[in-house]
């Protein structure tokens, strides 16, 4: 199978046929990716570009978390996904699924942190910071001490998930971990990382903000850290249950014949009026989103959810 963006064939198109990928493929997950962004299906041939250019390095540091986040990215429906994924960046350090172990995993480390050209660091999970940051440990690291050896220096931070935007799990009372968010712990050192929020978060708001990056694109962030162009409205704005919200009609519980009939599940604990992402216009694998299955939004990419937003059903 052939891939061919615009004139002349990159190394990032060649690596994309090696792997199999048709251009109809890549041409459909760039359409969603310029989609995610607020960009319109026009400028799918942009992400296209920014894609297939130089892939960017990136350290990817796993803290307190469920690894939630990482099943997210990597297992889709479709495996191409996760391989253009991983080939759209150069993930030089990621503790989770790279080969190497002990000492070889340390030297990969110090090598990305190296890299003459920079790199982009993803934090997933929330920094325990209690007793001197005792409760993680990676390779006879804390997990603070890990992130403050690779943050200061990154061209960009991302949090990638609620945990390590805000501490998430981790950090529901009564915390004993001491957990906290990336820009909580190390905004004293001159880190400002853009959150991506979400328990996972959608991988395609991952790849949007790569893009935005390797463009050189303006990523205007809220007061939490977040994205507009991903967290720009509530989940109950752009929710397909609205007309019914707006007309009164509720649905009386999980099993009732108006939940199956996109009643709104207001009524039943959903949090969507009050909760900022783009789930319902990007899916989970291109699929479905809690709302839609018939599952109220428990509003997982805010601050504290645990503690402020439960219970998270009612009835
Ligand atoms: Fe947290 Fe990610 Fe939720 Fe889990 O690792 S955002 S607990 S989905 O996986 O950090
Ligand atoms: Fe809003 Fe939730 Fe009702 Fe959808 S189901 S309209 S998000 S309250
Ligand atoms: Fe989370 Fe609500 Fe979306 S629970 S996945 S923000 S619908």
């Amino acid at each position: 199978m052939r891939i061919a963006v615009g004139l002349g064939k990159t190394d990032g198109q060649a690596r994309l046929e090696r792997q199999g990928i048709s251009r109809r493929d890549f041409m459909k997950f760039c359409t969603a990716v310029a989609v995610t962004m607020g960009l319109g299906p026009s400028m799918a041939s942009e992400v296209a570009a920014a894609l297939t250019g130089k892939r960017a390095s990136v350290v990817y540091l796993h803290c307190a978390e469920c690894t939630g986040c990482s099943e997210a990215l990597l297992r889709t429906y479709k495996p191409f996904i996760d391989s253009l994924i991983l080939d759209t960046i150069s993930l030089d350090y990621h503790e989770t699924i790279m080969a190497a172990a002990g000492e070889a995993a340390e030297e990969a480390l110090d090598k990305a942190i190296k890299n003459p050209d920079g790199y982009i660091a993803v934090v997933e999970g929330a920094i325990p910071m209690a007793d001197g940051g005792k409760f993680g440990y990676v390779g006879g690291h804390t997990m603070y001490d890990l992130c403050k050896r690779v943050l200061p220096g990154a061209k960009a931070v991302i949090t990638m998930g609620t945990c390590a935007a805000y501490g998430g799990v981790q950090a529901a009372k009564p915390n004993p971990t001491g957990s906290v968010g990336v820009n909580e712990a190390f905004a004293d050192m001159g880190v400002k990382a853009i959150n991506l929020p979400g328990c996972p978060p959608n991988p395609l708001n991952f790849v949007g903000t790569v893009v935005a990056f390797l463009q050189g694109r303006e990523i205007r962030l809220d007061e939490l850290g977040r994205p507009l162009m991903f967290f720009g409205k509530t989940v109950h704005e752009l929710c397909e249950r609205l007309p019914h919200f707006e007309a009164g009609e509720f649905a009386p519980s999980f099993d009732s014949e108006e939940a199956r009939k996109g009643w709104c599940l207001y009524d039943l604990g959903c949090k969507g009026p009050s909760t900022y992402n783009n789930c319902p216009k990007v899916l989970f694998n291109d699929t479905n989103w809690p709302v839609r299955a018939g599952h109220p939004c428990i509003g997982c990419s805010e601050p504290g959810f645990w503690d402020e937003l439960t219970p998270f059903y009612k009835n």
